[in-house]
C-alpha cells in the first residue's frame, strides 16, 4: 500500500495526465506546493515501487499498477467531496476537509460512504428530509445562544 504522501503524488500525477496528457516535475511541484527536488525524490521512489517509469529527459509514465491506484485515489477524493457537499458542508471547507481525511479511511469505509451518497442521490426526498433536520438543528442552535 502506498503511504499518504505517495497517495497524494499518485493522485496528482493521475489527474495531471488525465487533464493535460502528461505530468512534469514542475507541474507536480506547483500543484502540491513542494520543492521540485522533493518531487524528483518521490518520483524515483514511485518508480522503484513500479507505480511509474521515470526518465529524466522524457518525463514520467504511469504503469498499469500506477494507473489503477491513481484512478482509485482520484475516485476516492471525488466521492468524499460529493459526500461532504451532499450532507451540506460549507463549500469553503470541503477541499481541505477531504485532504485531511482521505488517507485515513479504510476502503470499506469509502465503499459504505459510496452507498450513502447513492442512497441520497437516488431520491431527492431523502435530501429534503436531511435538509429539514439541518434547518431544525440550526434553529435550535440559534435559540440556545
Ligand atoms: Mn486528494
Amino acid at each position: 500500500m502506498p503511504t499518504p504522501s505517495m497517495e497524494d503524488y499518485l493522485e496528482r500525477i493521475y489527474k495531471l495526465i488525465e487533464e493535460k496528457g502528461y505530468a512534469r516535475v514542475s507541474d507536480i511541484a506547483e500543484a502540491l506546493e513542494v520543492h521540485p527536488s522533493s518531487v524528483t525524490k518521490m518520483v524515483q521512489k514511485l518508480d522503484k515501487k513500479d507505480y511509474l517509469v521515470y526518465e529524466k529527459y522524457r518525463g514520467l509514465v504511469l504503469t498499469a499498477k500506477g494507473k489503477k491506484v491513481g484512478k482509485r485515489l482520484v475516485y476516492r477524493h471525488e466521492l468524499l467531496e460529493d459526500f461532504l457537499k451532499l450532507i451540506g458542508v460549507d463549500k469553503a471547507y470541503i477541499y481541505d476537509d477531504v485532504e485531511g481525511i482521505e488517507h485515513h479511511l479504510s476502503w470499506d469505509a469509502i465503499d459504505r460512504i459510496g452507498d450513502v451518497v447513492q442512497f441520497f442521490q437516488e431520491n431527492d426526498e431523502r435530501i429534503q428530509l436531511l435538509k429539514e433536520i439541518q434547518r431544525k438543528n440550526e434553529a435550535d442552535e440559534i435559540e440556545e445562544m
